[in-house]
């Protein structure tokens, strides 16, 4: 089980009312915003992580997605090149940042694309959703880049969300929380999964960090689901990424 110490965040720009959605949520608030996202890093540093923050990026409305940029293994980090044109252009102050903290930078070139929101760490092992940010040729460069360092990764099939992640996160002990078409995919099939009803989908994304769960405040049902298998459960509210399709673990880069 991987214990972390860091966790990488970049505060909402305030032209994130201009970020992406297919929510009908309506536009999210930039105060509230920020502030949701100041008690996102309180809930990191209660589960004892050192929390690094990034400047704003203003001309990125997404950019506070932090988790979309790279993915972070025990032996390298790997820096996505972004599926939706808006965002590419966001890994470059992280790829500085990761320098000081990997000895081992790889990159996903053209013509892949990789949202790490689409990679679910289990272990060793990486699964991949196929979504309409990560592509055929960004899944196969990655999986040989897991590889050359030890790790694997397998790829996931996936129509109905924006990324894997929206729908499933591994909270450790075999354990899975998933909604959706995640409940029946046969890549799933060995894990104990905790089903989190249509009501609460936001719920699916929630983060382990070091024996915690930080999951999205305002789901009764999947809090009491998730500290019925054992895990303390930091609820925070993010109402307003949630009108950007953006959830918990989208908010940081946690190693
Ligand atoms: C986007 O559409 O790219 C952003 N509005 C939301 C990204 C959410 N990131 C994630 O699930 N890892």
């Amino acid at each position: 089980m991987k214990m972390f110490t860091h966790a990488i965040v970049r505060p909402p720009p305030k032209t994130i009312i201009d970020g992406i959605t297919n929510a009908k949520l309506g536009k999210p608030d930039y105060k509230t915003a920020l502030r949701q996202h100041q008690n996102y890093v309180e809930a990191l540093r209660a589960c004892g992580l050192t929390v690094i923050t990034l400047p704003a990026a203003e001309g990125v409305p997404d950019s506070c997605f932090v988790e979309d940029t790279a993915l972070l293994t025990r032996r390298c980090a790997i820096i996505a090149r972004l599926g939706a044109p808006s965002r590419q252009g966001e890994e470059v102050e992280v790829r500085e940042l990761l320098r000081g903290y990997f000895n081992h930078i790889e990159s996903i070139e053209a013509p892949g694309t990789v949202e790490p929101g689409d990679i679910m760490m289990v272990g060793n092992h990486f699964y991949i959703g196929l979504s309409d940010r990560t592509n055929d040729a960004g899944a196969h460069q990655l999986i040989s880049l897991l590889e050359k360092y030890g790790s694997s990764g397998s790829t996931v099939e996936m129509s109905e969300m924006l990324h894997l992640k929206t729908g499933v996160s591994y909270l450790e002990n075999n354990t899975l929380v998933a909604c959706g078409e995640f409940l029946f995919k046969p890549a799933f099939a060995n894990f104990d999964l905790i089903a989190i009803d249509p009501d609460e989908a936001s719920a699916a994304n929630c983060v382990w960090v070091n024996g915690t769960v930080i999951a999205p405040a305002g789901f009764a049902k999947s809090i009491a689901k998730i500290e019925a298998v054992g895990y303390p459960v930091i609820p925070v509210d993010v109402s307003e990424f949630q009108k950007l399709d953006g959830g918990l673990s989208c908010l940081s880069l946690r190693f």
